[in-house]
């Protein structure tokens, strides 16, 4: 399958690694939008939300377990925004299940 974040997750595309477990794989996002932008997703090829089911859940799951670590390492402590994109109408660019953890300065209330 050719899927960019699963070759970041096989480390056959280098990237700024920032959380690793069983589940989950989190690494800075290439052209960031916040001071803290990082990106985490699951170890397995889900397309988009649109993909989560009950067999494939528990990642899910584990990413929202993952994703207070990650934030209270990268000294988010004012708070963070966790956005997925979802589809074209989203402009989900990369076709493997991600959610970007955006933080590092006040962000604004409006999202769309
Ligand atoms: P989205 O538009 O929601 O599909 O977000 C895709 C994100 O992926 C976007 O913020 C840029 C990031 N991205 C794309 N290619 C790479 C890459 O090769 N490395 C890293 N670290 N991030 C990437």
């Amino acid at each position: 399958m050719d899927c960019l974040f699963c070759k970041i997750i096989a480390g056959e595309i280098p990237s700024g690694k920032v959380y690793e477990d069983e589940y989950v794989y989190a690494f800075r996002d290439i052209a960031p939008q916040t001071p803290t932008h990082i990106l985490v997703v699951p170890k397995t090829h889900i397309a988009s939300a649109d993909e989560v089911d009950g067999a494939n859940s528990i990642f899910v799951a584990k990413i929202f377990e993952a994703i207070p670590k990650i934030a209270a390492e990268a000294g988010l402590v004012g708070g963070y925004r966790v956005i997925t994109n979802c589809g074209p109408d989203a402009c989900q660019s990369v076709k493997h299940l991600h959610f970007h953890v955006m933080g590092g300065r006040q962000l604004p209330e409006n999202m769309g």
